[in-house]
């Protein structure tokens, strides 16, 4: 149904119509993702999919103030990421990056451990204005995301504070310090998300799992513990996943026993979990209704208690992330023509 156009108006006053935008009742599949795992998926659902139909909520528990700015970095990625901006093997920032702030910064004794290039600054400058003078997080990631042209739907996971805070061996750190300071090296014990328990899904993350059109939920390749747990502490985003009608794929970050990127499964041996993606599936337990699983993996496939597709999920390139994402939505439909149609007993 075609909706007029909204239109709103510039911070100067100005009155301009916004482009023609999807409205979230068109939306198709929901992700939930972090990092640059999770960003990889997202390129390629959003290849794989009509335009406007592609929703994600991302991960907000990174979120920190530092040098006086409100940084995102699992909403930038996905920014940067679904915008062809990204540092291809980095996977953070952006590619094509100059860094005379921190130059300067060093030269002037300021905090260099966590490093903002000169483009990338201008997001955090922005956001931190638009913030500061009342807008939410998700209205300056939805104005950003159109501005560099992206046409899927980027959503925090809310707009309340959640702030990941990872238990060590040392003592608890924040969440920026374990993993940019520190390098993940300190041993983990356990994580706890400051703020989720109050949290709420912001509006355009409520219609999205109402939309009509959805058929799939994908739990993006990211750090489940990291992550992925910082969206499940949400009530209200649980309470979403577990009353869902389509189904809920994961797809697997852990292949043949080591994650792609980050410390998944550093994290895993050192919480004393099999470092597997039989584990990661379990760890997700009855919210999933299906898993990909990597061609490495195989073998565990017998170790499954539900259906499960198995792909080569490696994404460095990025028609890795379409297969993938193809993947993953084979596999909801063919769950969801099930429900719809389910096997006699004794069935497959
Ligand atoms: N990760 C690093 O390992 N070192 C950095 O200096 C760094 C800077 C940075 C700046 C902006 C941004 O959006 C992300 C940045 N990241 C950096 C990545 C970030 O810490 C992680 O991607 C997430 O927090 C975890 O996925």
């Amino acid at each position: 149904m075609a909706q007029s156009a909204p239109t709103s108006t510039t911070g100067h006053g100005g009155r301009f119509r916004a482009r023609r935008k999807h409205p979230v009742s068109d939306i198709r599949v929901l992700a939930l993702s972090g990092g640059v795992g999770g960003a990889r998926l997202l390129r390629g659902l959003q290849r794989v999919v009509p335009p406007g139909t592609l929703a994600a909520l991302v991960n907000t528990g990174d979120d920190f103030e530092h040098l006086g700015l409100r940084i995102s970095p699992d909403i930038d990625t996905a920014l940067y990421t679904l915008g062809g901006l990204a540092h291809p093997a980095q996977g953070w920032g952006r590619h094509d990056e100059t860094w005379n702030f921190m130059e300067v910064l060093a030269a002037i004794g300021g905090e260099t451990w966590f490093r903002l290039g000169d483009r990338d600054l201008a997001l955090h400058v922005e956001r931190t204005r638009r913030l500061k003078a009342g807008e939410t997080l998700t209205a300056v990631t939805q104005a950003f995301a159109q501005r560099f042209g992206i046409d899927a739907k980027i959503f925090p996971m809310s707009d309340d504070p959640v702030a990941t805070r990872v238990i060590t061996e040392e003592g608890e750190l924040a969440f920026q310090d374990y993993f940019v300071r520190r390098q993940c090296a300190p041993v983990v014990r356990g994580l706890r998300f400051m703020g989720a328990e109050k949290a709420e899904l912001s509006d355009a993350a409520r219609a999205a799992f109402a939309s009509p059109e959805l058929e799939a939920i994908i739990i993006a390749p990211s750090n489940p513990w990291l992550s992925v747990d910082p969206l499940l502490a949400i009530p209200e985003l649980r309470d979403a996943l577990s009353s869902a009608t389509v189904p809920i794929i994961a797809v697997t970050p852990i292949i043949a026993g080591k994650a792609v990127k980050g410390p998944t499964a550093k994290i895993m041996s050192e919480l004393g979990i099999e470092v597997s993606p039989v584990a990661v599936a379990a760890h997700y337990g009855d919210l999933l209704d299906g898993f990909v699983l990597d061609s490495r993996d195989a073998v565990f496939v017998d170790r499954f208690r539900m259906p499960v597709e198995v792909a080569d999920t490696l994404m460095t390139a990025p028609e890795g992330s379409a297969r993938v994402a193809q993947t993953a939505l084979r596999l909801a439909s063919a769950l969801k023509i099930q429900s719809v149609f389910p096997q006699p007993e004794g069935g497959m």
